[in-house]
């Protein structure tokens, strides 16, 4: 039986006292309930505040980018090496901002994903079609191609164990959700991927969120979906009070 996994993306928004302060507010109140797993992604400079806050709690931090290089002559960036050190558990791969505004592929997010797994930190892969995909019918071969080549030359137990996030580009921060069972068609296929990939039991295991204007409002309905096990949330995630209902909600 899969647990849910309520995943913030907090993308580039606060300040390292904020970060600080939602650390505060949420560590204690998290439900002790080993059915819902909760992660903070963040932006690189709250990292180290966030692991040291999230100790001893069930929070997890996770980062949101990453290169796949372990050091080298690669300005501006930080790898996966970093992360590990800090004591980052997880790392948000792919999404589609980076996809469309820091040109990354299905290759270099394949490249990563291997990096992630060689350093201990668990990727979260993000997938989705945009709109003018969705009107053309290209939604389902769109979303094959990205998890076949995302999720090249991994073992079965690696790809067991990474999360994958389904997030519909024309969903994202637009206050559109993809209906929960047109959400569940699409989690349902890279599932059927993850099989014909891997194996059964193996499709059976990975974690498949759904994002793109999750909120409180929205997680019942979703998380009530045969292959949604989670969600990848940005902006509801940043207030403590609305992730931790979101958390309260996969229990
Ligand atoms: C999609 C999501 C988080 P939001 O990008 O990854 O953001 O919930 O604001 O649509």
């Amino acid at each position: 039986m899969r647990h849910k996994v309520i995943a913030g993306n907090w993308k580039m928004n606060k300040v390292l006292s904020e970060a600080d302060q939602f650390a505060e507010s949420v560590t204690g109140k998290l439900p002790k309930d080993d059915n819902v797993e909760a992660i903070v992604c963040a932006p690189f400079p709250f990292l180290p505040s966030l692991v040291e806050k999230a100790k001893g709690s069930r929070l997890k931090v996770g980062a949101q980018n990453m290169h796949f290089e372990e050091s080298g002559a690669y300005t501006g960036e930080v790898s996966p090496m970093m992360l590990e050190d800090l004591g980052v558990t997880h790392v948000v791969i792919g999404h589609s901002e980076r996809r469309e505004q820091f040109a990354e592929t299905d290759e270099s997010v394949n490249k990563k994903v291997h990096a992630a797994f060689n350093h201990g930190l668990t990727p979260i892969v993000c997938v989705g079609e945009t709109l003018e995909q969705r009107e053309a019918n290209e939604t389902m071969s769109h979303i094959e191609r990205q998890v076949r080549t995302g999720l090249k030359k991994l073992s079965d137990e690696q790809i067991g164990t990474l999360m994958i996030a389904y997030e519909p580009i024309w969903a994202i921060g637009t206050g559109k959700t993809a209906s929960s069972s047109d959400a569940d068609q699409v989690c349902s296929l890279i599932r059927r991927v993850v099989k014909d990939m891997t194996s059964e039991n193996i499709a059976e295991q990975i974690i498949i969120q759904y994002g793109g204007s999750v909120k409180p409002a929205n997680i019942d309905e979703l998380l009530e979906q045969p292959d949604i096990d989670g969600a990848l949330v940005g902006g509801a995630s940043l207030d403590p009070d609305s992730f931790l209902q979101l958390v309260e909600a996969g229990t």
